[in-house]
């Protein structure tokens, strides 16, 4: 990736002017890197924070794909490359100056389903040199331009992170924060609809209101989903608690850096708040449940300012899914506290032990998927996996029998919970990978530690049998957040790497991040300011840039929810009709089943790039 200095107005359009010319294919215009801290193309302020750099809206095609971003000098690297080619191709690695500093000859690998394209892998990984502006050449074609530097991913675990801050409802943004993204607080008394202080029940659930405000908001809508919120806010803190000293070290932009509490917990704290005030209150019927949900009563246009949402609020019934999400992130949220804030870390406990015994008692109380107008249904009819969740995060943080007993009983225990991706209705590798990695005394631990191991094997045979290197080849097609879907099968890469030592577990992490930044069917890097060719319109009511020159694209280290097959709204069905799998990806702000921005996607990229940025 090219990447320019942080540099005035005038002199960044002298640099981009001057850019390196990029054989046979060539840009129309430089790119500028991910710390350039330029403005980005939805007006966002000069500042290192958030921005990224303005990028034109076609990048010439080229067959060969790479990571945009760059390799890691001692790790995997690898790309596609696009050709009918029965031989393999010869391939030429150039620096910066268009030497050749390594050569080869390219593995053709057939037709690849995922795509439908021909394909021959290129591996140039014995190549340890450092420096930026690499392109690799095959056949006469060349890459576009990316750098191998020990660094890459460093800036990504920062940005991936402080995605949350401007997510945040119930707080005003500070522009100095967060440079470009400042807007006035969303969902508060004095907004149109009176916010979330007092929000009332669905008619005939209850005849109480709650405040409910604070919380991120879920994705590109004003919603907030204790389904979701839950799985989001346990990869911030297992990110945490995978390596605190790393996590301390890494400052986010967010009000309260600087702390002592690491700020990724900081950033934590502002959703476990608002899940406990989700929690139906004592002396009522269901006191001790969580309320699914609160959204507006019908659904909002594009562009809609959080400030600015005109409809009616709701709490929408207590679920068991809900309660167990509550239970699972406050019991995790209580171990992680409990040094920085013992008062804290008793009353998330607390929380945590009042919803376990609520859904024990509720146990079928099943969030309907019909229930999707004015906010998403995240309906769940099968809540064993949560139950199974909740018990382990209980019991590695109590030490209590009773919890461990839930644990071996339930039948998810010695069940292979990796024959599919991890994601918000499918919690119980949560369970499974803390139970694994976080010190406890569970009799089978030792089985425990191994099926996460075989999961990983499992999942780094897809890396290797895949022409693109992606963690992913579901039954059929592409779901929808087919990207966080892959992130979450390389978390579980990762926890082996984490458990075993072993250098393939690592590689297969850096490997399978490649697809993300462009090393795919599209030469799409589905992150925002990451790559020559980037995601910048994701669907959202207030980066709403796309649809209204005035107002920012998503920050910078926002993913795309990426290639889904079902092709669910009116811009996929009508411009991605007949796609393979891989394809079903359009970057427009309309096409919400392909393009959303999520908070439990980017927990997902937070997760594994601060594993990534933590191996240098
Ligand atoms: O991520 C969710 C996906 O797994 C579901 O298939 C889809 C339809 O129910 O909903 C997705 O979640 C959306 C939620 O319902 C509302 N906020 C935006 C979420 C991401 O698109």
């Amino acid at each position: 990736m090219v990447r320019l200095p942080v540099l005035s107005r005038k002199a960044r359009l002298a640099a981009i002017a001057a850019v390196v010319a990029v054989p046979a294919v060539a840009l129309p215009i430089a790119f500028a890197g991910r710390d350039s801290g330029l403005p980005g193309t939805g007006g966002a302020n000069d500042g290192s924070a958030y921005a990224f750099p303005a990028t034109p809206d076609q990048i010439p095609d080229t067959p060969v794909r790479v990571n945009q971003v760059g390799y890691l000098p001692d790790g995997p690297k690898r790309a596609t490359v696009i050709s009918d080619a029965q031989q393999p191709l010869r391939w030429e690695l150039k620096d910066k100056a268009g030497k050749v500093v390594a050569s080869g000859a390219s593995e053709p690998r057939g037709m690849d389903d995922s795509s439908g394209q021909n394909t021959h892998v290129v591996d140039f990984s014995s190549y340890r040199g450092t420096g930026n502006t690499y392109t690799l050449e095959v056949d006469g074609k060349a890459s576009l331009p990316f750098d191998l530097d020990p660094k890459a991913y460093q800036q990504l675990g920062i940005d991936s992170l402080s995605f949350f801050y401007p997510q945040r409802s119930g707080i005003e943004i500070s522009n100095d924060i967060a440079p470009g993204y400042g807007r006035k607080a969303g969902h508060t008394a004095d907004t149109p609809n009176g916010g979330d202080t007092k929000v009332p029940c669905a008619p005939g659930s209850c005849d109480y209101t709650l405040d409910v405000t604070g919380g991120w908001y879920d994705a590109g809508d004003h919603g907030k989903y204790v389904v979701n919120g839950g799985i989001s806010v346990a990869q911030l803190m297992s990110s945490y608690e995978r390596s605190p000293k790393a996590a301390q070290a890494r400052a986010l932009h967010i009000p309260e850096t600087g702390g002592k509490t690491p700020d990724v917990l900081d950033e934590a704290r502002w959703e476990l708040d608002f899940l406990l005030k989700m929690q139906v209150p004592d002396g009522e019927q269901l006191a001790g449940m969580a309320h699914h949900k609160i959204h507006d009563v019908a659904w909002t246009g594009l562009p809609t300012d959080p400030a600015a949402d005109p409809q009616q609020r709701q709490l929408r019934p207590p679920s068991t899914a809900a309660t167990l999400n509550l239970a699972a992130a406050a019991a995790q949220g209580a171990r992680v506290f409990a040094q920085y804030d013992k008062a804290y870390s008793e009353k998330l406990l607390g929380a945590a032990k009042k919803a376990y015994a609520a859904a024990k008692a509720h146990p079928t109380m099943y969030a309907p998927d019909s229930d999707g107008v004015g906010g998403g249904a995240y309906g769940d009819a099968n809540v064993s996996d949560e139950f199974y969740w909740a018990a382990a995060e209980l019991y590695i943080t109590t030490g209590d029998k009773q919890y461990a007993g839930d644990v071996s009983d339930s039948t998810v225990h010695k069940a292979d919970v990796f024959d599919r991706a991890f994601d918000w209705q499918n919690t119980a590798a949560l369970g499974r990978l803390d139970l694994a990695t976080i010190d406890n005394k569970l009799p089978d631990r030792e089985r425990v530690r191994e099926s996460v191991v075989a999961g990983a094997d499992r999942y780094l045979k897809i890396v290797s049998e895949q022409a693109y290197g992606q963690a992913y080849a579901p039954n059929g097609g592409y779901d929808w957040a087919s990207n966080a879907q892959m992130l979450n099968n390389l978390a579980v890469v990762a926890a082996a790497f984490d458990l075993t030592g072993e250098h393939k577990y690592r590689d297969g992490v850096l490997s399978g991040m490649d697809y993300l930044f462009g090393r795919n069917a599209l030469n799409q890097s589905y992150v925002t300011g990451y790559g020559e060719k980037a995601s910048k319109n994701q669907h959202s009511r207030w980066y709403a840039h796309q649809l209204d020159p005035k107002l920012p694209n998503p920050p910078r280290g926002t993913l795309a929810g990426g290639p889904n097959s079902q092709l669910q709204d009116e811009v996929a069905s009508a411009q991605l009709r007949g796609c393979k799998p891989q394809m079903c990806y359009i970057d427009d702000i309309k096409s919400w089943s392909t393009n959303e921005l999520t908070i439990n996607w980017n927990s997902a990229l937070a997760y594994v790039s601060t594993f990534v940025a933590d191996q240098t």
